[in-house]
C-alpha cells in the first residue's frame, strides 16, 4: 500500500532533505503535501519527476494525510502538530516542542525502535547532535553500561538552518569583496571563528543545545542513570556535526572491543586509520546515510574510559533520515 504524506516546512534545509531521502528511499507516496509559511505559498517544487505547488501551512492541511513529517520551528510543531494527530495523521516532529513529553516517543531507530510503537499521534525526532552520539553509544553500552559521557561538539552552520548556511557563504563572498559581513543568524561572526553557544543560555551555565544532550540521551537509551556533560560549538563548516566523545563505562571496553561492536552496528561505520591520515571528517561524510567513527583509543584519564571521534550528516541522520526511518518502522508492521 502507498501512504498520504504531507512535509511541514519543506522549504528549509531539512525540508528539502525529507525530499531527496524519500525520493532515494522510494517511499511509497499516494498523495505528497508540501507546506509552508505563507511567504512560500504558490512556490513549484518537482518531487520523482512530477511539479507540486507549496501551500501555507494551516489547519485544514491534514485531512486524509497518513503521515505528516513536521520540520518547521517548534512554535509550528506546538501549534499544528495536535491537529495532525486529531485529524488522523502520525506526526513525526523534528522540533524540540514534545520530546521530553511522558506520552511522545522520542526515536532513534537503531537505538530504541520498538519506542514508536507506543505513540498517540505524535513522534518526537530527536536533537540531531544526540541522533549522531548515541548511534554510537548503543553498541558500546551492550558490552558494559556507559555511566558518564564528555562530549564537544562541532556544529555546522546548516544545523541552524538554510538561513545559517546561507550567512556563512555569504560571509566567505563578503571578506574575499573587502565588504562589511553580515551578522545575523549566529550570535557573532561564524567566518574564521568558533562560537561555543548554541540555543538558549540556560541558569546552570549550560545551552539549551546541550542540556538537550543531556535529557534526551537517556530517554532514547532508556537508561535515566547516564550522565551527559557537553560543550556544543558552532564550527565554520556548511554541513555535518563532529563530535570528540569520551565515555566512561562500568566495565572497561577495549578498543579491540569497541571496533568490533561499531563495525558491526547499523547505522555507523569505523573509519579509522590514523597512521594513513584516515578518520571521519565532515567534508567527506556530508551527504552520507551513515555516521562515521574514528580516533578510538583508550582514554587516558578514566580507568574505564574510551575516546573516540564521530562526524554525521546533521541534515541526514541527524533530522530527515531519522524520520524517514520512523515512518517506514511505522508502516513495515
Ligand atoms: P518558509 O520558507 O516559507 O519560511 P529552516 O529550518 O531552514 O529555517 O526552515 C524552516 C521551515 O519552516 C521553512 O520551510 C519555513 O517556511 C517553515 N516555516 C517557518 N515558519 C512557519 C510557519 N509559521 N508556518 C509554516 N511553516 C513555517
Ligand atoms: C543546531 N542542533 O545545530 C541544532 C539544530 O533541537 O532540533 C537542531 C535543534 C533541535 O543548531
Amino acid at each position: 500500500s502507498s501512504y498520504n504524506v504531507a512535509i511541514a516546512g519543506v522549504t528549509g534545509a531539512v525540508g528539502e532533505i525529507f525530499l531527496e531521502i524519500l525520493a532515494e528511499r522510494k517511499f511509497p507516496i499516494n498523495q505528497l503535501k508540501l507546506l509552508a509559511s505563507p511567504r512560500s505559498a504558490g512556490k513549484k517544487i518537482s518531487y520523482d519527476g512530477k511539479e507540486y505547488t507549496v501551500e501555507a501551512l494551516s489547519k485544514d492541511s491534514f485531512n486524509d494525510v497518513d503521515i505528516a513529517l513536521f520540520s518547521a520551528g517548534g512554535s509550528t510543531s506546538k501549534e499544528f502538530a495536535p491537529i495532525a494527530a486529531k485529524a488522523g495523521a502520525v506526526v513525526i516532529d523534528n522540533s524540540s516542542a514534545f520530546r521530553m513529553d511522558d506520552d511522545v516517543p522520542l526515536v532513534v531507530p537503531e537505538v530504541n525502535p520498538a519506542a514508536a510503537f507506543r505513540h498517540k499521534g505524535i513522534i518526537a525526532n530527536p536533537n540531531c547532535t544526540t541522533i549522531i552520539m548515541v548511534v554510537a553509544l548503543k553498541p558500546l553500552h551492550e558490552i558494559s553500561p556507559i555511566k558518564k559521557v564528555w562530549v564537544s561538539s562541532y556544529q555546522s552552520a546548516s544545523g541552524a538552518g538554510a538561513k545559517g548556511m546561507y550567512e556563512l557563504q555569504t560571509q566567505t563572498r563578503q571578506l574575499v569583496n573587502d565588504e562589511p559581513l553580515t551578522i545575523e543568524a549566529f550570535s557573532h561572526q561564524l567566518l574564521h571563528n568558533v562560537i561555543p553557544h548554541i540555543d538558549t543560555p540556560q541558569d546552570n551555565g549550560y545551552t539549551r543545545e546541550e542540556m538537550k544532550m543531556f535529557y534526551e540521551t537517556c530517554k532514547i537509551m532508556g537508561d535515566p542513570s547516564i550522565k551527559v556533560s557537553s560543550t556544543c560549538v558552532r564550527v565554520p563548516v556548511i554541513s555535518a556535526h563532529s563530535e570528540a566523545i569520551t565515555i566512561e563505562s562500568e566495565n572497561p571496553i577495549t578498543v579491540e572491543q569497541a571496533r568490533e561492536a561499531l563495525d558491526k552496528a547499523p547505522g555507523i561505520r569505523v573509519v579509522d586509520d590514523l597512521p594513513n591520515n584516515i578518520y571521519p571528517m565532515p567534508l567527506d561524510v556530508a551527504g552520507k546515510d551513515d555516521c562515521e567513527v574514528g580516533r578510538i583509543r583508550k582514554d587516558l584519564a578514566s580507568e574505564n574510559g574510551l575516546t573516540f571521534w564521530v562526524v554525521g550528516d546533521q541534515l541526514r541522520k541527524g533530522a530527515a533520515l531519522n524520520a524517514v526511518q520512523i515512518a517506514e518502522l511505522l508502516i513495515s508492521k
